[in-house]
């Protein structure tokens, strides 16, 4: 994975953790248990205790099958959360497609636009961050969750994902988008099927040879809950269940070199990528005096 960090972010010589504020009546892994925006922002403050190094808001669900808010109910969703997070002191990212959201949620406090579609959703969105100079997420996207599913076909899953997303770098480079602004992200579950989101996970290093810092988010996924599914009924996992699993997922990530985890329980990312960076110094230290 290459050692370089996007510019103004926090960095703590390991991964970094970053917690969800879903501001959405219906994401699928909370229950839009942080639905109204005052919740979110207590959810949010909750996290930063916990010691979250960021906290992406976010305004519009993107379950497989959901339907997208009005720009105008997304702002109404995020901007208040956005606004008392960044007030707070926390490092905020906008989860958001629209560069309208992005724009309004960077005026309101905001140091990170997180977009799942890659810059592929608007056409402002590549301008905005070419001006904007922040950290700006670059997720594998191939079109919105209504229809998402239909999209997961691929040769090699990593060497498509990969080519598509080095289309992406090189468009948001275009466009005037300084490197060190950028970060990459497979996109797990998004067009994806459970083998597909393995396959990625299990070839992070392909990811991580497009020279830029890679961000995961596999929390309470899908793909974990088929793994755990009940042995008698095959019932999947339920999402609030999955939180061992992407614990799990974190370390493997986290020892790989991944720049950073998207994840709902930060305390136990957090533990597990503590974890993982002082075994890797061990290891390293240890590789050096055998030379
Ligand atoms: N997944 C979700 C939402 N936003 N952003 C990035 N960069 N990467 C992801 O994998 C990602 C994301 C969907 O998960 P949620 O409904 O649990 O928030």
């Amino acid at each position: 994975m290459p050692e370089v960090h996007p510019y103004g972010l926090p960095r703590p010589g390991r991964t970094l953790v970053m917690g969800v504020v879903n501001v959405t009546p219906d994401s699928f892994s909370d229950g839009g248990r942080s639905f109204a925006p005052q919740a979110a922002v207590a959810h949010g403050l909750a996290l930063l205790e916990q010691g979250a190094d960021i906290v992406d808001v976010g305004g519009e669900s993107t379950r497989p099958g959901a339907a997208r808010p009005t720009a105008e109910e997304e702002l109404r969703r995020v901007l208040p959360v956005v606004r008392e997070l960044a007030a707070a002191g926390a490092v905020v990212s906008v989860d958001t497609m629209r560069a309208e959201v992005a724009a309004r949620a960077l005026d309101a406090g905001a140091r990170m636009v997180n977009d799942v579609s890659g810059g592929l959703a608007d056409a402002a969105m590549l301008p905005l961050m070419a001006r904007a100079q922040v950290p700006y997420v670059l997720m594998h996207w191939r079109g919105h969750s209504a229809g998402m599913q239909a999209d997961a076909v691929y040769r090699d899953v990593v060497t498509d994902v990969v080519g598509e997303l080095r289309l992406r770098v090189e468009a948001a480079l275009e466009a005037g988008i300084p490197p060190g602004c950028l970060v990459v992200d497979p996109g797990l579950g998004f067009a994806k099927e459970a083998g597909h989101n393995w396959e990625l996970l299990a070839r992070l290093a392909e990811v991580g040879a497009l020279g830029r810092p890679v961000l995961v988010g596999a929390s309470r996924k899908s793909f974990l809950g088929q793994v755990l599914a009940d042995p008698a009924t095959r019932r999947p996992r339920p999402a609030p269940s999955r939180d061992a699993a992407t614990c799990a997922v974190s370390v493997l990530a986290a020892a790989q070199g991944v720049w950073c985890l998207r994840v709902h329980d930060v305390a136990s990312t957090l533990d597990a990528v503590r974890v993982t960076a002082r075994w890797g110094a061990e290891a390293a230290h240890s590789a050096r005096a055998q030379r």
